[in-house]
């Protein structure tokens, strides 16, 4: 006898499915529901929301209007929704702002952004979805598009010709241009085409598509499961758009200063002593360092929020002598928390129900390195808040930072993470882990930065993390996981690190020297070289490489190695008013050329050479035995930072660079901010500061400017106010310069009496400084006022008070004779 089972589907062939995908139709109606805005077609529609004029939300519905909360990487002050004119007329729906026309065009819903001249920005073709709950939009793409974005990608700056996958993973290998998936997604794509750039930001937190390689004349936007939920950012520049993504999903909060100083790690330290003698070594060779991590070896069987009795028996001593030397740990911490009864925060956390459980209520268990482990809930307020909670284990121990590792989250499993239909209960309104997966990692980093400064009494906190979604930035810094000491991956750091910038990610950057494979002398020098202009500086390695700390290579690439390690600190005052200057506008850190000069065509893809800031070029060398390589200037005049040779821009040339070198060019009519070299970031030295001013030249229509951001540099008083801005200006003139300067906010007074000036390469010699005597530089060291010829590389060298709220010095040329007769 057969049963019905004899005609079960799969016996009947592989089934084809057909799946129909569906559009919204053509326009039926259109309404203004409070503050927003409901487009309805025959089979669903698309609410719009207006949140300025260079801003709108767009979010696609199937049948009934959907909610308009978003996720947690929208602040929610900055989607507040705003009216804006609408006219109909037969064909089109038009909204028209102060910046920008949205039209809709009635026969399909097709839609498309244009400026106030009419030129087309953005056109959204083709919007449709699939029965089982896919999305998927289609975009025009002109011959001249670029695209930049996309976080944390391999391959090179243009995005052009590519497609990626958003989904958070633990990819220990490879890292190569055909990885789609690694462990940051930030589902924000700039497309410049011509003058015109603008962003698109799809706020889901599943896997999502971005596909700028299959359709020739469009690129498409698509998602797996979710809403399609998308944010038009508009340009006209680049500049704009990060701005403005930045103010829709939040920028970095200021580091306190030793998290940008030069930071050690290993995998793993392994115990108190090799610590502590770390610590010392760096003191004795006289490299500055301000932390050093501890990876997994330090705890308890890698059970989170323990040491362990034997390696690390006494946590509070080894804490204590790193103070003195000024060497703060960082310790990592990773998701996982493992399964064992007698595991206090295992206890608490099924007790309390904290951990990630499927819909029928079981806890879901993943292997990590404990073992067995139960994965906390961070979607959820309560959870978030034991767990920030925890960290005050850390905290009374003195420690300021954590290190979120395995937060994508990884799993050693086949999946390599959660399965999809774990839940999270995010605040009662359950979503499966297929829907949330991206978003696990930052919200494990905001719920620890959140604990860390509740605990910290008014410090800020540091949390560097793995994984992440848009709008990390506000919580953690983000390194870019397990590359390789491979040449390409140095020279792969550039792109991925300058999109993250563009991304909204200011502070990021790679292991320097590679985690695993073996570094060599060479590429740790180039890499370090690099590195320490990067946001994020930390070498890093893997158990089982050869040693990477910065004396394993002999003295030769030691002394390179302290030499560019100083300068990242005598540059701390200069990196440090560029972070500031991320925390105010979004802008990064370090930027691709094409961020400062747009309409350069030579530098839309341009990526083995970037900018700190907007007026230093760095140009590495990233190949093994390579002592010379082309540097692209863009216009204007640049100088060699080096030699102080004047290169005339918008070409390209040739840089020596033997190995203690790397090609560094200082734009003319640029400053500079130094400081003294410290050991570390706080150390309790002198303070003072120079501005370096790069260029100067005595001819009327020469001018400089530059703006100084100073605070206490590890405390949130500068968010009441207590900060300093000074801003220094040079305009020449017929015979001579003006340099002034004023402090337009002096509510933070650093611990110095004199203001330093150094007129790098000027074209002109001085005569004389108005009211100013002309001392030695032994007598400016011993801080008198007075200004010095022939400081380091001929620059003069201008001292005075500090005291007052500003001055102004008139700097005398002299005439080409008397310099003749002068030296004669
Ligand atoms: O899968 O904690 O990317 O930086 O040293 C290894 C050990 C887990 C991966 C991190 C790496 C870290 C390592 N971790």
């Amino acid at each position: 006898m057969e049963s019905s089972e004899a005609i079960r589907p799969e016996k009947m062939g592989p089934l084809v499915m057909k799946e129909t995908w569906n559009t919204p139709g053509s326009f039926v109606s259109w309404e203004r529901s409070e503050n927003i805005y409901i487009v309805r077609g025959e089979r669903g529609g698309i609410v719009f929301v207006f949140l300025n004029d260079e801003m709108f939300r767009m979010k696609v519905f199937r049948n009934k209007v959907p909610d308009l909360t978003t996720t947690a990487a929208v602040l929610a002050e900055s989607c507040v929704p705003h009216l804006f004119p609408v006219e109909e007329n037969d064909g089109q729906l038009t909204f028209t702002t102060s910046a920008i026309r949205l039209i809709i065009e009635k026969t399909s819903l097709l839609l498309r952004v244009e400026n106030m001249d009419g030129k087309v920005i953005m056109q959204q073709n083709l919007t449709s979805w699939s029965p089982r709950g896919a999305s998927h939009a289609e975009y025009d793409m002109q011959p001249d598009s670029h695209f930049y974005g996309l976080g944390e990608k391999a391959s090179f700056l243009d995005k052009r010709g590519e497609r990626y996958t958003n989904w958070n993973t633990d990819v220990f290998a490879p890292h190569l241009p055909e990885i789609e998936a690694l462990y940051e997604s930030i589902p924000l794509l700039i497309h410049m085409h011509g003058a015109l750039s603008y962003g698109l930001f799809l706020d889901n937190t599943g896997r999502s598509d971005f596909d700028m390689r299959s359709h020739g004349v469009a690129f498409t936007i698509g998602c797996s499961t979710g809403a399609y939920d998308i944010y038009f950012i508009n340009g006209p520049e680049m500049k704009d758009v990060v701005k403005r993504y930045t103010s829709l999903t939040g920028r970095i909060a200021l580091p306190p200063k030793w998290a940008i100083g030069y930071h050690q790690s290993r995998y793993s330290y392994m115990n108190q002593q090799e610590v502590l003698q770390l610590a010392r070594t760096f003191r004795e060779k006289n490299i500055p360092c301000d932390v050093i991590y501890l990876d997994i070896h330090y705890m308890d069987e890698y059970r989170v929020f323990t040491f362990d009795p034997v390696h690390f028996p006494e946590p509070d001593k080894m804490i204590a002598e790193l103070r003195g030397l000024g060497v703060r740990i960082i310790p990592i911490v990773d998701p996982g928390v493992k399964k064992d009864p007698n595991y206090e925060v295992y206890k608490q956390g099924v007790l309390e129900k904290h951990f990630c459980r499927r819909l029928e209520g079981d806890i879901f268990f993943g292997e990590v390195w404990p073992g067995i482990s139960a994965f906390p809930d961070f979607s959820d307020v309560r959870t978030a808040e034991w767990w920030g909670d925890l960290h005050k284990y850390y905290t009374d121990l003195g420690i300021q930072g954590i290190w979120n590792d395995m937060n994508e989250p990884a799993v050693f499993n086949e999946s390599k993470t959660m399965d999809l239909d774990v839940m999270h209960f995010n605040n009662g309104r359950p979503v499966t882990h297929e829907e949330y997966h991206n978003l696990y990692g930052m919200m494990m980093s905001k719920a620890t930065y959140e604990g860390l400064a509740e605990h910290m009494g008014g410090e800020r906190p540091f949390v560097l993390t793995r994984a992440g979604y848009a709008g990390i930035q506000r919580y953690a810094a983000v390194w870019t996981g397990d590359n390789r000491s491979f040449w390409e991956h140095m020279a792969m750091a550039m792109p991925m690190v300058l999109n993250m910038g563009l991304s909204g990610l200011a502070f990021s950057g790679p292991d320097i020297g590679g985690f695993a494979h073996h570094t060599s002398a060479q590429l740790l020098v180039r890499w370090t070289q690099m590195g320490v202009f990067f946001p994020y500086c930390r070498n890093h390695s893997s158990i089982g490489t050869l040693r990477q700390e910065p004396w394993s290579f002999g003295e030769e690439v030691e002394g390179i190695l302290r030499e560019f390690i100083g300068l990242r600190y005598r540059w701390m005052p200069h990196l440090y008013n560029l972070f500031h200057e991320a925390e105010m506008t979004g802008l990064p850190v370090i930027r691709p050329l094409i961020l400062e000069y747009p309409r350069d065509p030579h530098v839309t893809n341009l990526c083995d050479q970037f900018l700190l800031g907007e007026n230093v070029l760095i140009a590495p060398v990233y190949r093994p035995d390579t002592e010379h390589r082309s540097v692209y200037l863009p216009e204007g005049l640049w100088i060699d930072y080096w030699d102080g040779e004047v290169h005339e821009g918008g070409r390209h040339i040739l840089a020596a660079a033997p190995l203690r070198i790397m090609p560094m060019y200082v734009k003319a009519g640029t400053f500079v901010a130094e400081g003294p070299l410290k050991q570390y970031a706080l150390e309790d030295t002198a303070e003072s500061v120079i501005f370096h001013l790069y260029g100067a030249e005595a001819r009327s229509g020469f001018f400089a400017a530059f703006t100084l951001y100073e605070d206490d540099g590890h405390s949130f008083s500068y968010k009441k106010g207590h900060y300093s801005e000074i801003s220094v200006h040079a305009a020449g003139e017929e015979g001579g310069l003006r340099l002034g300067w004023t402090y337009t906010v002096r509510e933070y007074a650093p611990r110095r009496d004199m203001l330093r000036f150094a007129l790098c390469y000027p074209n002109f010699a001085a005569a004389s400084v108005d009211g100013l005597p002309e001392v030695s530089l032994e007598q400016l060291e011993e801080g008198r006022t007075g200004w010095a010829r022939n400081g380091k590389n001929g620059a003069l060298i201008i001292q005075v008070n500090d005291a007052a709220r500003g001055g102004e010095l008139r700097i005398q040329a002299v005439r080409a004779e008397e310099e003749l007769n002068r030296k004669e």
